[in-house]
């Protein structure tokens, strides 16, 4: 009896050692400019693209908010922006005492799998979660950032100036960049002992802007228009006029500026080149995780926050509903995930905590707002039933199914469009009769409940009526001028 009871405890400790560990990656308005995506024809990931190889690939992955704070909430809480209110930079959602107590991941883990977690570089926005008392992460690694920068901005604008809205090719060393020390540190912990699973979460800054590279990355594209994205002149004609609401003002101004200035191509180069930056660090900390010998018990995934556009229907920048602002890359490898597998059905980063809950073998969480994408890791075919949901600010809703991209504002006004056929979104379809079916059936998924803006939100929209909105102070109707053009 003795000795069976023995070999329980020992067959229970040695399950036990085999639960996975987890290396979470994460970049900063990393749009779909990644090799295996395909946004880009010249955009050059091969570290991701490798592990991408290794792993899952979700192709039609996309964001639940196009911002930082409320996309890494969402993540990392496994909740809507329209059930929390959180739509802005802020505010930190353990302020709000509803959420004070409800399990992060990284805390999920620890309480149920005894994982050890740890944080370097950007996961939550700014110092959120970084702060001891915040008890979210058993260790905390070096901050994010730009690191190293030109003593002087190199691009100015006429709007304001801002020290982030900079880019372009500046001398410096590779090691004095954030990200580089943020890649040192991550490489560092995966040489450790390590007692219990780990959960690592490694989180980049760049592209962000202000996005500078050295020459050996601006060399990686050529110095000429092909690095520009094709867009449609007057794209925006057929768009709602609610839409521009979202989209107002800087980013108008900036398209328009950037060509006038002759800085669009420089603006592409400057994204491309720190794109690939990242994947070099990147492959950096994927190098370290296979000389660690840890390769085959850890799961790998690899996600960003939102996209951004490039001149896309006149935007630089995040914030939108469409493709462009909502599309990220998505990569699961690892144990448990079927590997050499492309995923076309539609998938959310809400999903990334319920699937690495199954995948470490954990009880599930019920207060989880997304699905579990094991069903695909295993088998990419998979039907899944959900679309991927992104809401930007109250009330306002991208939907994202196989086939179609479906969008509904605030006052009820709509935009839908075959991506089949018309990929960059250029011809809205939502006014055409023909399509009624096709919009009802993505209509079912709005998220029931909009929550309006939590307490201490900071966004460039507080207030979205059916009528107006209330634009930094100012009530603003359908027949008022857009503020600023
Ligand atoms: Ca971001
Ligand atoms: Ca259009």
């Amino acid at each position: 009896m003795r000795i069976i009871l023995l070999s329980c405890f020992a067959l229970l400790l040695s399950l036990e050692a085999k639960k996975p560990n987890v290396l979470m990656i994460a970049i900063d308005d990393q749009n779909d400019w990644i090799g295996f995506l395909g946004g880009h024809p010249l955009a050059k990931t091969p570290h991701i693209d490798r592990l991408a190889d290794r792993g899952t690939a979700f192709v039609n992955a996309h964001c639940q908010s196009p911002l930082c704070n409320p996309s890494r909430t969402s993540l990392m809480m496994g909740l809507r922006p329209s059930t929390t209110g959180i739509y802005g930079l802020a505010p930190w959602i353990r302020t709000l005492p509803e959420y004070a107590d409800h399990l992060s991941l990284p805390q999920y883990l620890r309480k149920h799998g005894n994982y050890r977690s740890s944080t370097g570089g950007k996961i939550y926005h700014g110092g959120n979660g970084r702060r001891k008392t915040d008890k979210e992460f058993d260790e905390i690694g070096p901050s994010s950032g730009v690191g190293i920068r030109p003593k002087k901005k190199l691009v100015t604008t006429p709007f304001g100036n801002h020290p982030l809205v900079d880019w372009g090719l500046f001398p410096h060393e590779d090691k004095d960049k954030q990200d580089f020390k943020v890649a040192t540190w991550a490489v560092d912990k995966l040489k450790d002992k390590h007692e219990q699973p780990f959960f690592l979460s490694v989180g980049f800054f760049l592209p962000h802007v202000p996005c500078y590279a050295t020459q050996k990355w601006f060399d990686l594209y050529p110095d000429d228009d092909s690095v520009l994205p094709e867009i449609l002149r007057k794209d925006r004609a057929d768009t709602p006029r609610f839409s521009w609401y979202l989209h107002w003002y800087l980013p108008e101004v900036r398209l328009k500026w950037l060509e006038e200035a002759n800085q669009w191509r420089n603006l592409a180069r400057s994204y491309l080149a720190c794109t690939s930056f990242i994947d070099a660090q990147i492959g950096r900390v994927l190098k370290a995780l296979r000389q660690s010998g840890k390769e085959d018990e850890t799961i790998v995934v690899l996600w960003s926050d939102h996209g951004w556009h490039i001149g896309e229907k006149d935007i630089t920048g995040k914030n939108t509903l469409w493709d462009d602002g909502t599309r990220v890359p998505l990569v699961f490898a690892g144990p448990g995930v079927r590997g050499g597998q492309v995923c076309s059905q539609p998938a959310e980063l809400l999903d990334v905590y319920p699937t690495l809950l199954e995948l470490c073998g954990l009880p599930a969480n019920k207060k989880l707002e997304g699905h579990s994408l094991t069903p695909q890791l295993k088998d990419a075919r998979s039907p899944r039933k959900w679309p991927a949901i992104t809401t930007h600010n109250a009330g306002n809703h991208g939907i994202r199914s196989e086939n179609w991209r479906f969008i509904q504002y605030a006052d009820g006004s709509q935009e839908l469009y075959d991506m089949r056929k018309d990929p960059n979104e250029w011809k809205n379809l939502a006014d055409d009769p023909k399509y009624e079916k096709v919009i009802k059936s993505h209509l079912k998924f709005l998220p029931r409940d909009d929550k309006p803006p939590a307490p201490g939100s900071r966004a460039r929209i507080l207030t979205v009526e059916k009528d107006h909105v209330i634009w930094q102070g100012e009530k603003v109707g359908p027949e008022d001028p857009i503020p600023g053009l």
